[in-house]
């Protein structure tokens, strides 16, 4: 499953948004009238102490519960009712707005988004996982990036303009912005960017609530699932004695006052908790305040349990989930009392640093990032071991696939991508997906993070290419894996494209790197080969992959992303290695394992630095069918054969001997 897009798409997004914070902002001109600025600042901020009003948002998942994603064919949502009645409320006199902003994320900045925060897609009927809405009083433009132009573009009724992000001449949303010339923004750090800027034009920004929020009939209310706790023997560490590490971090970064903790795979990492609030994210609603001499841990009441209560024990102070933003009231004035930072993780959102007062808040990456980043001996074995149980479900499916396609069965993508789900089912310690299982035939696979509907989906034609990218969560960990099948006679063009896609794979498998490499120098090995042919692709390399969490997982990542520059790839964290070519309106590829960072071995050790390599951890066959072994070195050939070698000798002891998925992966493996 791919992450954001590297080189194109939302450069700013990366540089100034990724370290952020939340809610609508808006930005009044002053050429309009000081009066209504004065006016608007003070009595809107109190707003901000709703979490809820006080983001811009939308979705990875459309809104409509029995819509999963994208179909071959998305149809546009008539929207004109939507934007005109945002349009009045932005023309009211107690707003006086004329831009509104509304991102993809929630309140505490989540990648995937509950029905309820599905902003954007409600606004603007685009429902891919990225994108970014401005409304004027006479215009609406959706920011996208590359692998999203042809769904927008499918989605957006005439309301809508669609702004390609990464193309040439296309303004960033903020040289958009300013240009209208009136603003509002998102997070925290792009406000204080934005200011800079509107300062020269004599504007400010001012908070306002979400109006979208306020026209938006029938929204579904917040999820509050019952929480899962989790012992040490999945976890390998007490919450106790995480939060003693985080206490300790805080001091090391001189936040006396402690933090506040807002990102929802932070809090159920740090307090040993799963949930399943958010689609394919085992996560809660929940935010949480630690100090040296207290932790609060605010939840949904519903999801409160003598379980729960039990499991995190006296010393964590359980309160209601919507009093975090009342008693940073609290934890403001002791800071100003006492002269102490309260640290806010970058990704928090701006409502919550405007509730701790700004001049007590020290913003940096948040520690329980870093912290989680790097698994332990126990996190990392639980993702050795489900990613064995991954694969023998994945090669099941294959061979399913692939027999059923030779005896002229009809599938469709979603036909197939359900027997998928219902063979990892059937592994132990099964969850459920990690994302929605890209299932594509054809041209659909070039339309990067498509998903197929039943009611639109294709039939898998097997004389074109099919890309099948899927994971699950399982209690021991989360798994993610891309392969490329051909179940006919692949082209020669075919074959070069996945032959140069496959060396990329190679490349940053097999590197050996020194202490202190980040994953933005790493990129280029993935492209090479590819670049060699004068080919690319519009995504990043790979990201982290939470244990038993978000299947995207920071702060590290490989790609052309600024952000992926500042943190060094150290031992313990993982990472996806997933480069892919796509040619629009005929085929994609993509080949995606996991990784793990291990510190490796090396003649010498130059400038005394540690050297550090990968493991793989997924053993799934890649086809051979699709290789064009001219263009390969006797090095990649080696790594192929060895690799199938692996693959054979974990997953075949854990196949029925004799059965169609035992065969298949017999013929799969055989050497180059
Ligand atoms: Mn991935």
């Amino acid at each position: 499953m791919l992450l954001r897009p590297s080189a194109t798409g939302f450069p700013q997004l990366a540089r100034h948004a990724a370290p952020l914070i939340h809610p609508t902002l808006r930005l009044t001109s002053l050429s309009r009238s000081v009066h209504s600025l004065r006016s608007a600042n003070q009595p809107h901020t109190h707003r901000l102490l709703s979490p809820i009003r006080a983001l811009g948002c939308l979705p990875r998942t459309p809104f409509a519960q029995n819509v999963r994603w994208i179909s071959s064919v998305p149809a546009a949502t008539n929207t004109t009712d939507r934007v005109q009645q945002l349009r009045e409320l932005m023309k009211r006199p107690d707003y006086n707005v004329s831009a509104f902003v509304i991102p993809s994320e929630d309140a505490h900045q989540s990648e995937y988004v509950a029905e309820c925060d599905e902003r954007r897609a409600y606004i603007s009927g685009f429902t891919g996982s990225a994108g970014l809405a401005i409304v004027s009083l006479d215009s609406a433009a959706l920011f996208t990036d590359g692998r999203y132009y042809l769904q927008a573009s499918q989605q957006l009724d005439s309301n809508w303009t669609l702004m390609k992000s990464g193309l040439p001449n296309v303004p960033s949303w903020q040289e958009y912005l300013v240009k209208l010339p009136i603003i509002s923004t998102k997070t925290l750090a792009d406000a204080n960017n934005l200011e800079k800027v509107l300062a020269k034009i004599g504007s400010t920004l001012v908070p306002v609530p979400n109006l979208v929020d306020r026209i938006w009939k029938d929204r579904p209310s917040r999820p509050a699932h019952p929480l899962r706790t989790l012992s040490t023997a999945t976890t390998g560490r007490t919450h106790t004695a995480k939060i003693e590490q985080l206490r300790k971090d805080l001091a090391a970064k001189g936040a006396t006052g402690g933090c506040v903790v807002s990102g929802l795979d932070e809090i159920a990492w740090l307090f040993n908790m799963r949930g399943s609030d958010v689609h394919c994210n085992p996560v809660f609603f929940a935010y949480a305040i630690v100090t040296q001499d207290y932790v609060r841990l605010y939840l949904q009441k519903e999801v409160v349990t003598d379980e729960v209560r039990a499991h995190l024990g006296s010393e964590v102070d359980i309160r209601p989930y919507e009093n975090v933003y009342a008693d940073l009231k609290g934890l403001s004035e002791r800071a100003t009392k006492e002269n102490q930072k309260v640290l806010l993780g970058t990704r928090t959102n701006l409502a919550l640093a405007v509730a701790l007062g700004k001049e007590n808040v020290v913003e940096a990456r948040s520690p329980v990032t870093d912290a989680k980043a790097v698994k332990n001996e126990t996190e990392l074995e639980g993702m050795r071991q489900c990613h064995l149980r991954d694969a023998v479900a994945v090669v099941n499916y294959f061979a399913w696939l692939e027999n059923q396609l030779n005896k002229g069965t009809r599938l469709d993508e979603v036909d197939a991508a359900d027997r998928l789900q219902q063979f990892r089912s059937e592994q132990k310690g099964y969850v459920g997906p990690s994302f929605d299982t890209i299932s594509s035939t054809g041209p659909n696979g070039a339309i990067i993070h498509y998903s197929p509907q039943k009611a639109t989906a294709s039939i898998i034609d097997p004389k074109q290419v099919y890309l099948c990218d899927s994971g699950a969560q399982y209690l021991d960990g989360t798994t993610d894996i891309t392969r490329t099948m051909h179940f006919g006679e692949p082209t020669v063009h075919e074959k070069r494209c996945f032959t140069r896609v496959l060396q990329g794979h190679i490349a940053i498998d097999s590197i050996i790197f020194p202490d202190g490499t980040t994953g933005y120098v790493l990129d280029i090995l993935s492209r090479r080969a590819l670049w060699s042919d004068g080919l690319d692709f519009r995504h990043g390399t790979g990201h982290g992959v939470g244990a038993f969490l978000n299947v995207h997982e920071g702060p590290h990542g490989c790609g052309a992303r600024p952000a992926y520059n500042e943190v060094a790839l150290k031992p313990g964290m993982t990472l996806t290695n997933e480069p892919g070519y796509y040619e629009d309106g005929k085929f994609g590829i993509r080949i995606e394992n996991v990784l793990l960072l291990r510190k490796v071995e090396t003649k010498h050790r130059f400038g005394g630095k540690e050297f550090y390599g990968f493991e793989h951890i997924t053993f799934v066959p890649i086809q051979t069918k699709m290789i064009d072994r001219q263009l390969l070195s006797e090095t990649e050939v080696n790594w192929i054969n060895r690799y199938h070698e692996e693959c054979l000798e974990k997953v075949a002891p854990r196949l029925e001997k004799d059965s169609l998925a035992y065969n298949w992966l017999l013929r799969q493996t055989a050497p180059l």
